[in-house]
């Protein structure tokens, strides 16, 4: 799965990546340099676990992050700029947008950013629906006709100023058009980069956004990057004494990866052992014997049940003993859907 990062120049996009992937590329250097990472999601279920059981090894579970220039930020006055095949190839995005500076309009910024996307979405639209049609009438192929019609309604929202995402397009709809990578069919995270000098008034402006939130589809994280970024560097005890010092309970930068996580329509499921406490990645929706392909294909392959017991239930009781006198050991077969923070033991013969 991978999130790119936008928006307009000199926004903190660089600044917002250091901070989520615990890296120090220079800012602020104008340079069109592609940076990724793996980052890792952070997750205090995790972390609880871990402390249950002390395993050897701790794994979180892991996302692509890359930041690569793209937009103009210009709006519909953007013209013709080149998508970079990162950024159309991003499962969903965050959009870092500019409170930081003296002169900052962030919802004007935002604006324009969501026009832009529009605009090119309509135009690879309109260039697509005239090679298809074109070749409808010479061949007399009515094979695509069903997609032609479904990039007709995207063409329609667009010139509406809808973005793709919002029209509600059937799975299998979707599955049709997912090749063309269009942008505005991509989740998308707004991340509002605010000053230092704002941090205390962080929920109040989160709270000005929430008329573009959308479940699923559309979310907003107030944060400050130059803050965020500065957290990177130091070790746990430091960065609570800083975290203190500016009245912030948690670093905004987990709620950023978080949500970002959420809005790709992923979860995850735990492991725990003496070897490893692990979180696993899978989309939300997966049956249990899908999910056992994260960890080992064989498991799909062989898989017999799934013993499932919720988190919270785990962090309770805390010992197999326990577990089992309370009854709260789920015995599922192949088609459970698992849920979010399942803890899971699979059995399986190959
Ligand atoms: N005060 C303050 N300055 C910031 C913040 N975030 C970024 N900056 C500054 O803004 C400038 C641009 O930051 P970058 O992260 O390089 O921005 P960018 O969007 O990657 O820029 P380009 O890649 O050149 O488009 C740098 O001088 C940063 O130090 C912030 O939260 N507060
Ligand atoms: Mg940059």
């Amino acid at each position: 799965m991978r999130l790119g990062i936008i928006g307009k120049p000199q926004s903190g996009k660089t600044t917002v990546f250091n901070a989520a992937a615990g890296q120090e590329v220079a800012v602020g250097d104008f340079s069109k340099a592609v940076h990724r990472a793996q980052i890792k999601v952070p997750d205090s279920r995790v972390d609880k676990l871990a402390e249950i059981v002390n395993p050897r090894k701790i794994t979180y579970a892991e996302i692509e992050l890359f930041d690569a220039p793209g937009l103009s930020g210009q709006g519909k006055d953007s013209g013709s700029v080149e998508i970079s095949a990162d950024l159309r190839g991003a499962d969903a995005l965050i959009m870092v947008v500019d409170a930081f500076s003296a002169d900052a309009r962030p919802k004007a910024d935002m604006q324009n950013l969501i026009d832009e996307m529009i605009l090119l979405d309509a135009s690879h639209i309109e260039s697509l629906l005239d090679k298809k049609t074109r070749k409808r009438q010479l061949s007399g192929d009515k094979s695509e006709e069903r997609l032609i019609e479904i990039l007709q309604r995207c063409q329609q929202a667009l010139e509406q100023e809808t973005p793709i995402i919002e029209i509600g397009l059937a799975d299998e709809e979707h599955k049709l058009i997912r090749g063309f990578t269009f942008l505005t069919e991509k989740p998308l995270l707004v991340a509002v980069n605010i000053g230092e000098d704002l941090i205390p008034r962080a929920d109040e402006i989160a709270a000005s956004y929430a008329d573009i939130v959308s479940p699923g589809k559309r979310e907003v994280a107030v944060l400050c990057g130059k803050i965020e970024m500065e957290l990177v560097g130091l070790d746990d005890a430091d960065r609570a004494a800083f975290l203190n010092d500016l009245g912030i309970t948690a670093p905004a930068m987990d709620v950023v990866i978080q949500k970002s996580y959420a809005l790709l329509g992923l979860i995850s499921f735990l492991t725990q052992g003496e070897k490893e406490v692990r979180a696993w990645t899978i989309p939300r929706g997966f049956s249990a014997q899908r999910a056992g392909s994260a960890i080992h294909s064989d498991i799909e392959r062989g898989f017999i049940r799934a013993e499932v017991i919720t988190y919270d239930d785990f962090v309770e009781l805390q010992t197999p003993a326990a577990i089992k006198a309370a009854g709260k050991m789920r015995l599922e077969g192949k088609d459970y859907i698992v849920a979010d923070g399942d803890v899971i033991l699979f059995r399986f013969n190959v």
